[in-house]
């Protein structure tokens, strides 16, 4: 009876520790951050990658002192190739998902490269706008 028990007593720790373990499958990637106007800017790809010409939703959260940035603040997302001097062929819709949180989709990084990923937040009478750089592999 002992030894019965035991042996499932430890089954079971390990199970929970490998569920521990396994959860998350795939932790997401740290936000990039910026701090532009008091605000804090940063975003963060759900899919873990930017796919080369494929499109791909990216999720952007602001904050300011005060905490998330309502709703009704005007977020704009878009993307350009500095060294081309050219956008996406895209114009990604940018939607509130909560205070705090905007999700643009779609997004499309047509050619490997450097590119920058602006976001323009309109808090009035200020209006921020943040680049950040990300390189897409060939
Ligand atoms: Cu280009």
């Amino acid at each position: 009876m002992f030894r019965t028990s035991t042996v499932l007593r430890s089954c079971a720790v390990s199970f929970l520790l490998i569920a521990a373990s396994c959860t998350p499958d795939t932790p997401p990637p740290p936000a990039k951050e910026a701090h532009a106007n008091g605000l804090t800017i940063s975003y963060r790809l759900p899919t873990g990658t930017i796919p080369l010409n494929e499109p791909f939703p990216v999720i952007i959260a602001v904050e300011s002192a005060a905490g998330p940035l309502p709703a009704t603040a005007a977020v704009q997302v878009d993307a350009r190739m500095p060294a081309h001097n050219h956008g996406m062929p895209v114009r990604p819709e940018v939607v509130p998902i909560e205070p705090g949180l905007w999700r643009a989709d779609p997004m499309l990084f047509q050619m490997p490269g450097h590119w920058q990923l602006i976001v323009t937040v309109g808090t009035a009478p200020t209006t921020t706008q943040v680049a950040f750089d990300i390189h897409v592999r060939p």
